[in-house]
């Protein structure tokens, strides 16, 4: 026989695979008969097309791969999409480069991406494509939007935004680093006050955090945690203020109210509209510190405020505040450590119990008072923070608070809380650190937002019926960053006459966050080509939620967040009956080279193209596969793609030399290698399910070992139990290298293909030892070890042990005088 030849393989099945059509699973809804089967929904994070695929899709896409081709051979029906997520920036940016149009970039990169899956060949139903950039996908987009407008889940509001100065569009927070630069273009971000769309997601914070509780233990817990952190709910008070010369009361969040007696400030962010407020009515000179303080908070990053080290800044307003337990009237300031946008924008500061209160109190020497008794572990009490310089905030006895002295932290805040009801100035609140999604952007290449403007302001929304809004061609516009979306040029395309009143109308010129797209793709997969809804409702009883998402750990927030809770306002609107999108998720780790993640400025980029070209695309899925965990990153400059390919050469060797036909009764066959396929085959279902496939390559390496051992001795290549175990080897290895063990298949006699074969299950006599090892000892000392059938009683084995030589030798003409027998572990002789 010829040897093992990649591309050759690649040529000989990629055809036939493209005839049968294996992996398209049908549109009916599980009415099709009796026979109908389990199914599994495994979908990979879709790509965007930015250039070719690179090798973190490879690796991706491989492990995604591997579980639907898995759950296929457990006799499920499995739905295994792939679309592009092809809106967004780098798109828009690239073509303004070089001068081309969006659309044109975007789908030349789609069909190079479609050309490299085609060879690298993951099992998808390659009948429910979608871009999220056809009109045919975004009108859907639209109709969500519609239906959020008339939820009251989408408006509008003018407000501080994050504004890219280099892609010129804002950004919602999701998209700010922590360092405050932007995750797309990695400028410096600042705040602009705009008026723009969200999604009003902050109505969702306690489903969407309550509800990762299902998640535990099936998605990693760093995602779990990331986004809690990111909801970040905070249970507290709200308290209001009277300020002196102002009628409206001003509401201060805090999670101490047993400390309101210890406030003896108010702060106020510079950047919320109170301080401006305050400042406007104080002297001349306060008015002139404030605006150039105001100027100095807003080139300050969120991150950069909140940062505990800085030294405290301030403006004292010129007003007053009444604390409402106990009449005190208390300075009021602007500092830029209180945050505009959390709680209310505003603080009751209590120095002695919280740092940054105290560093500002020593800056610009406010008083100091201590409410709560704080001791340490030993019972004594702790420094006065005012000659410290360190709050005490632990736990301790409430002191200095009139009704509320004596009592413990919990039980004063229960009571504080009590006492501001009860006078109608506080109450129990909830604060959260998620934002409202701001969903549009000032640029072109997105969904345009389906709302019309008239000429007195009021808005309304296109019909249903007129969906979908499409892009107006690039002709004649000017994509130049600028501000304001390029839309808003498209004058044609921009004015609607109002069939019914005749009024002059306008298209809201911003297009939709891609994330929106994103966020809702996996239900577009059930019913991709059909043109009257989003989704049939049926088709995702039948397939949804998704069982097994593979992405990367950079979405853990954004694009998670976002379609857990597109998810939960979909199942609100009654199309579905869960509420998490995905139940279980791998995020795999990266492909690095020399410790370092790959890119094209580094020049350490290894290409997908050439490698796929050199190696084929069984031995790269190997080498992904067995690299390591897939969770752990991975150094390309540590594997061996050669050795992969060695490996499926030899594989597909044992294949090439079994010698008996196909169909034969494996019974007689060699029972220590029967044994073997059979733990391989009772083992691999438990190992994938938990995403050891490198384990699983590893038993396959050692299976073919012992088989080319097997082959080379003994019964040979007619051996049926080399068949067995070469069928075993084909079926779990087309996990991992579709080609080669679609060529064992056929060389084995079978009909393609493999993929689509249930797994044999592994024979429960096959798996029990059915031989034991027993101990012989005589006067405490082993002195022999009998291989034994596990099934020997005590008098066979007491005789077994008086029959070895080494027993015999060791009593010699000593006098036996004591035998205990515990079967089937030892006998024991005592002389
Ligand atoms: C009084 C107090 C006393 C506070 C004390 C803390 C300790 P988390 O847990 O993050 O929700 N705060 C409220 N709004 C703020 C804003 N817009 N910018 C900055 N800080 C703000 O934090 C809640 C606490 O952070 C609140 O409770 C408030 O300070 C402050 F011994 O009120 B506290």
């Amino acid at each position: 026989a010829e040897g093992y030849d990649f591309q050759a393989i690649q040529d000989r099945w990629l055809p036939v695979w493209e005839q049968l059509k294996p992996f398209e699973v049908g549109q009916d809804a599980g009415a099709d008969g009796a026979a109908a089967k389990p199914t599994k929904y495994v979908l990979d994070m879709f790509p965007y097309p930015s250039g070719d695929l690179h090798m973190g899709h490879a690796e991706a896409f491989c492990f995604g791969d591997v579980l639907a081709r898995y759950w296929r051979g457990q006799g499920y029906d499995v739905l295994h999409p792939i679309g592009w997520d092809s809106f967004g920036l780098p798109a828009e940016n690239a073509a303004i480069k070089r001068g081309v149009d969006p659309r044109d970039w975007t789908y030349a990169n789609i069909d190079q991406q479609k050309a490299s899956f085609r060879v690298y060949a993951p099992s998808f139903d390659w009948s429910r494509v979608l871009h999220t950039s056809d009109p045919e996908y975004y009108k859907w987009n639209q109709w969500i939007f519609l239906k959020m407008y008339e939820k009251g889940l989408a408006y509008r509001k003018a407000s501080w935004v994050n504004w890219d100065p280099i892609d010129q569009t804002v950004l919602a927070n999701e998209q700010v680093l922590p360092d405050g630069t932007s995750e797309r273009s990695g400028a410096m971000v600042v705040k602009k006050k705009l008026t723009q769309w969200y999604f009003r997601i902050t109505d969702y914070a306690d489903r969407l955090l309550d509800d990762l509780d299902q998640l535990e233990g099936k998605w990693p817990t760093k995602v779990l945690n990331m986004q809690r952190n990111w909801i970040g709910r905070s249970r507290g008070a709200e308290v209001e203020f009277e300020i002196e010369g102002r009628s409206a009361k001003v509401p201060v969040f805090t999670t101490r109210p047993d400390t309101l007696h210890g406030a003896t400030f108010m702060v106020v962010a510079p950047d919320a509209d109170l301080a401006a407020e305050l400042a406007a009515g104080a002297s001349p000179e306060v008015r002139m510190q404030f605006q150039a303080y105001l100027e100095q908070t807003q080139k300050q990053t969120e991150i950069e405020r909140q940062n505990a080290d800085r030294e405290k800044t301030g403006v004292f307003l010129d007003h007053f505040a009444v604390n409402p337990v106990n009449g005190e009237r208390i300075p009021v300031w602007a500092s830029d450590y209180v945050l505009a946008d959390y709680g209310h924008g505003a603080i009751m500061a209590v120095p002695a119990h919280d740092q940054r209160d105290l560093d500002f109190a020593r800056t610009f020497e406010l008083p100091v008072r201590v409410v709560v008794d704080v001791r340490d572990a030993d019972g004594a009490q702790l420094a006065d923070p005012a000659e410290s310089g360190i709050a005490t905030s632990g736990d301790g006895v409430v002191v200095n608070s009139g009704e509320l002295d004596g009592l413990g932290k919990t039980e004063a805040i229960a009571r504080a809380i009590e006492i501001l009801e009860a006078r109608g100035t506080g109450r129990a609140t909830t604060t959260y650190r998620l934002r409202d999604w701001l969903i549009s952007r000032q640029r072109y290449w997105g969904t345009p937002i389906p709302i019309l403007h008239a000429e007195d302001g009021s808005m309304q929304p296109v019909p249903e019926a007129a969906l979908p809004v499409e892009l107006p061609s690039t002709e004649g516009l000017d994509l130049k960053p600028k501000g304001t979306s390029p839309l808003g040029g498209a004058e044609r395309w921009s004015t609607v006459i109002d069939p019914e009143t005749g009024a002059k109308l306008t298209r809201d010129p911003d297009t939709m966050d891609t994330f929106v797209d994103s966020s809702w793709y996996y239900f577009r997969f059930l019913s991709a080509n059909d043109s009257t809804q989003a989704f049939d409702p049926e088709q995702a009883k039948k397939w949804a939620p998704v069982d097994q998402y593979v992405g990367g750990v950079e979405h853990a927030i954004l694009h998670l967040l976002y379609s857990r809770f597109i998810t939960k306002v979909m199942h609100d609107l009654g199309y579905i009956d869960f509420e998490e999108p995905f139940i279980e998720m791998l995020n795999q780790g990266m492909v690095l080279l020399d410790g370092a993640k790959m890119s094209k400025s580094k020049g350490n980029l290894v290409e997908f193209a050439s490698e796929l070209r050199d190696h084929g695309a069984d031995a790269l899925r190997v080498t992904l596969a067995f690299a390591g965990p897939p969770e752990d990153d991975i150094d390309w400059a540590d594997v061996s793609v050669q050795g992969s390919a060695k490996f499926l050469a030899r594989a597909w060797r044992v294949a090439d030399d079994v010698a008996s036909p196909a169909g034969v009764d494996f019974a007689g066959g060699d029972a220590g290698l029967r044994k073997h396929t059979h733990h391989l085959l009772a083992d691999a279902p438990g190992l994938i399910e938990s995403y050891k496939f490198n384990v699983v390559v590893a038993r396959l390496m050692d299976q073919v070992n012992v088989t080319r051992k097997a082959i080379d001795s003994g019964a040979g290549a007619a051996d049926p139990a080399v068949r067995e175990s070469a069928e075993a080897i084909a079926v779990i290895l087309s996990l991992f290298a579709p080609y080669a063990a679609e060529d064992m298949w056929a060389k084995l006699g079978h009909e393609p293909t493999v993929a689509l074969v249930t797994w044999p299950t592994a024979d429960p006599a096959l798996l029990v030892e059915n031989e034991v090892t027993m101990v012989v000892q005589v006067d405490g000392k082993v002195r022999d070890r009998l291989t034994l059938p596990a099934s020997v009683n005590e008098a066979e084995a007491e005789a077994a042990a008086r029959a070895s030589a080494g027993v015999q030798r060791a009593i010699g003409d000593r006098q036996v005088v004591n035998v205990v027998v515990r079967v089937p572990k030892i006998v024991s002789i005592a002389t």
